[in-house]
Order: C-alpha cells, then structure tokens, then sequence
C-alpha cells in the first residue's frame, strides 16, 4: 500500500479514503491464516463511569501483529449517537505506535459512524501499542447503567477492520467492543438523614447532650450501595451547647454527589423532674403554681397538677422543668406563694438525662411571707365564701376544692407558727410569725380590707376572733358578698 498525503483533519467526504476504498475493494474477506497469537484490536474506555457533558475516551488498543509487520490500519466504528457525540480523533504518539499520520478521519455524529484510516510514514507497527483516542462528550438525556458495546466495530458500508502489512498482504484482527460502562448523571439517594434535632442539655453536663444520630446509608442506581461521608459528627456524639450541623455525603463512580445534614441543637437548659407532695386531705385534684429558686437562679415558675390519692396527703410530679445547666444540684427551694412555706432541699437525683427532685410543702401560708399567722388567718377571713369554681387553686383555698371554707382554715390552724426553711444560701429566716395583728397595723400596711377579720370588733385581730371564727362566727361580707353553695360541716 502506498500511503497518500497525511490528512490530520476530520473529513466527511467518503471520497478522501482512497486506500480505504482500495482496501476494501482489494481484500475484502481477506482471511488471517498465520500462526501464532491472533491480533486483537480492543475499544478500551478510559472510566467505567462517566455524567452527561462528561469526557469519555475510548482508545484504540493492538496487540502484537500475528505475523509480519504492519504498515496500515483502517477501522470502522459504531458508536450510540443518541448518548455520545465524538469530538475528536487523535493518534497517540508513543515509543511503540509506530502510526504517525492521518490518512482520514470521517465522522458522523448523526448515524454514529466513524471511517478510519492511519498509516506509517517511516516504520512499521511490530508491537502492542495504544494507537488512537477517540474523545466522546457524553450528552446531557443519558443515563444508562452497565451498558456494553455503546462504541463497537461494524463494517461500514464496503468498508471494514483492518490492517494492512509490510508484506502487502491484510489482517483481520479479533475485535473487542467497548465493555460495559455507567452513562450516569443521577445522584446516589441518601437514606436515614433525620430531621433536625433540639435537645437539652444532659443532666451532670455542663458541655451538652449525648445524641445518637440513626446510620446514614447511600444507595445509587448505577453503582449500588455507596459509602457515606460524616462531617461535623463530635467525638462520642457529645454535642456541645449551640447549634451543631452534621452533614452526610455519597458520591457515585460517575461523581454525581449528594450531601444532606442535620441540626443538632442543644439547648442551654437542663431538665428536672419534681415532685410535689403536700399534706394534709385534698378534696380534689387541683394545679398549683410552684416558684423555685435557687442560688444564682432567676425564679422559675412551673404548675403541678395536686391529686389528693385518696389519702392525707396530695402530690403530683412536674415533668421536663427547665433550670440552669449546673454540673449537678445541691440546693433549691421551692414554694406555692399561694399556700404553702418554702422547702429547701439539698439532694438531687437523675433519671435518664434528667435531674429530679422531691419538695414537701407545708400549706397554710397564703400571704408569702414563709410564716403560718395572723395574717394567713386574716386573708382566709376575708376570701372566706368564695366560690368561684375556676378558683380551686386560689389563694386561701388549700383543700383543691371549689369553696373557701372552714375547712381551708384547718390547714392554718394546725401549722399556726411553722415557718418556712430559710432559701438556699441565705442564713436569714422569715421572721418570727405573729400572733395577733392590730386593725390599725392593718391599715398602715394596705390591709384594711382585712380588718372584717377582727370578728369582736376590739381593734385586735388574735386568737379570739379565731376562736369566734371556729364556734362559726365572724362576719362574712366578702364579694362576692354571699356563698352560691353552703359550707359543708366539717368542724
Ligand atoms: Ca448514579
Ligand atoms: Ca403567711
Ligand atoms: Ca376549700
Ligand atoms: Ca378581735
């Protein structure tokens, strides 16, 4: 074969292959007979995997020539035209490729065809070598997993695989289409990414929370089960007081990545169980509001539901009050400022990842002041005969049920003088409590409207006019002005 000029350039023209068609024309089915190991001419792809607009190349690889040496080769491809476009073709300059020029290169990236001869301008082709790179843009609409022969050799026209050798003479090599490859553009899909999380803070800590985030799994269409990166996961799961974000990421073969996260909040707060217990015959469950304190701590306000059990005693649990992250508790009081004296404790228990804590309040102390006296006496005279039913947890109402009453006063008269434990930190205490109050003290501090409270009208309010109030006596021109129901007898 005598080569003609060189063309470097892609030519559609058919008419610029004049060896081609002289090779066709001459030794078509041409059959190799020598011995030895057949040539094989092989489409290798430069990845497995590759996304749309993505750069797939496909070599033209030989083997060693069966015998001889070769002078030419002219090869026929296919190639999917609706998945790759081939930009170009380009020999591969090597020690071993003896092909340094272009006879043509005729592509057509509407049938998918490519017509293509190379030749040696100054050596033969002895060895194995690379001899070509055919560069594809894969298109944006593909996706096809473990797709085989999307390039493959196939006769075009007259035209078929060949080489041509130094002794003038043909050989058909043993081809091999392009294997099996990923055309993927579609993200693996993330599996087990939870939804943000706020916790609080754990009971003992003061750094943050333990949370244990479920296991992320990827899976892709192509590629199958992906591994999964972690960022921004702390060591042990601990996370610390603040806004933490862990974020999960999967990439496929083809690098189409997805990532997802999630906000772990841990909220500067811890939480306490507490249990309310507060002796003495409720008659009815009933919600109190509770005031805890503490050193360094702003009052906190909670409600307990009181059930009184059926028994001499009512008690109830407040579950999940927040307090101030502290390593751990030793001291905290705790008062219903409508009803009973403070209890200060100094043990704290933990349950799960909360504190709790357990008040014993002592009612009869209406006024706020943590004593059981006069005055407590004074406020129950004066809301005695309220019924409002809405106001079973109202001040002087210590029974839970829905009128003030005799009753209620029991609470007082048996805890008359008990004081309340001094707040945490404080060696002050309430005070001493009183036993009779002047109507003209009364007065001087606001509370005239209690002098009604005095029931013999000597300008004392003392242990007289309790006992007028026992035997039943005692005015009653509380508003509203009459009881909607009668007092039941209890004493
Ligand atoms: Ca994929
Ligand atoms: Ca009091
Ligand atoms: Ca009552
Ligand atoms: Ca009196």
């Amino acid at each position: 074969m005598t080569p003609q000029s060189p063309r470097s350039t892609t030519s559609s023209r058919v008419n610029h292959l004049p060896v081609m068609g002289l090779l066709a024309a001459c030794l078509s089915g041409a059959a190799f007979a020598g011995g030895g190991a057949p040539t094989e001419l092989s489409l290798v792809p430069s990845v497995t995997s590759v996304a749309a607009g993505g750069t797939l190349h496909v070599y033209l690889d030989s083997t060693a020539p069966a015998f001889g040496a070769f002078t030419g080769l002219q090869a026929t491809i296919h190639f999917d035209a609706s998945h790759l476009r081939l930009d170009s073709v380009a020999l591969v300059p090597s020690a071993t490729n003896a092909f340094d020029a272009t006879l043509a290169s005729d592509v057509d990236n509407v049938a998918g065809t490519l017509r293509y001869a190379v030749y040696s301008l100054s050596s033969t082709m002895t060895a194995g070598t690379r001899i070509s790179d055919l560069t594809f843009t894969v298109l944006d609409s593909t996706q096809m997993c473990g797709t085989a022969d999307l390039v493959s050799f196939g006769d075009i026209g007259p035209f078929t695989t060949r080489f041509s050798t130094e002794a003038g003479g043909v050989l058909v090599p043993v081809l091999h289409n392009l294997p099996a490859i990923n055309l993927d553009s579609v993200k693996p899909v993330l599996s087990g990414v939870s939804a943000d999380i706020t916790v609080p803070t754990d009971a003992g800590s003061t750094f943050g929370a333990y949370v244990s985030l479920p296991e992320v799994t990827a899976s892709d269409d192509c590629d199958g089960a992906r591994p999964v990166t972690v960022t921004g996961l702390p060591a042990g799961s601990i996370f610390p007081i603040g806004t933490t974000t862990v974020t999960y990421s999967a990439i496929d073969t083809s690098g189409n990545e997805v990532s997802d996260s999630v906000d772990v909040t841990v909220e500067a707060h811890q939480l306490m169980d507490i249990t309310i217990t507060m002796p003495g015959h409720m008659q009815n469950v009933t919600q109190r509001e509770i005031r805890l304190t503490g050193t360094g701590i702003t009052p906190i306000y909670f409600l307990v539901d009181i059930d009184p059990n059926g028994a001499t005693s009512g008690s109830g649990v407040a579950y999940a009050v927040e307090v101030p992250v502290r390593a751990s508790y030793s001291c905290m009081s705790a008062k219903d400022p409508a009803h009973t004296l403070t209890d200060t404790i100094h043990s704290f228990g933990t349950s799960g990842t909360r504190y709790t804590a357990s008040f014993t309040l002592e009612q009869g102390d209406s006024s706020d002041d943590d004593l059981i006296d006069i005055y407590d006496f004074s406020l129950w005279a004066f809301d005695r005969g309220n019924t409002d039913p809405v106001l079973n947890y109202s001040r002087s109402n210590f029974d839970g049920n829905d009128v003030i009453n005799n009753a209620d006063f029991t609470c007082i008269s048996i805890n008359f003088f008990h004081i309340g434990d001094s707040a945490c930190g404080s060696l002050a205490n309430p005070g001493m409590p009183q036993s009779k109050v002047s109507v003209k003290e009364l007065r001087r501090k606001g509370l005239g409207h209690l002098a009604m409270a005095d029931a013999n009208r000597d300008g004392w309010v003392d242990a007289k006019d309790i006992q007028i109030y026992m035997q039943g006596g005692g005015s009653n021109p509380a508003t509203p002005a009459a009881p909607a129901k009668a007092e039941r007898p209890n004493w």
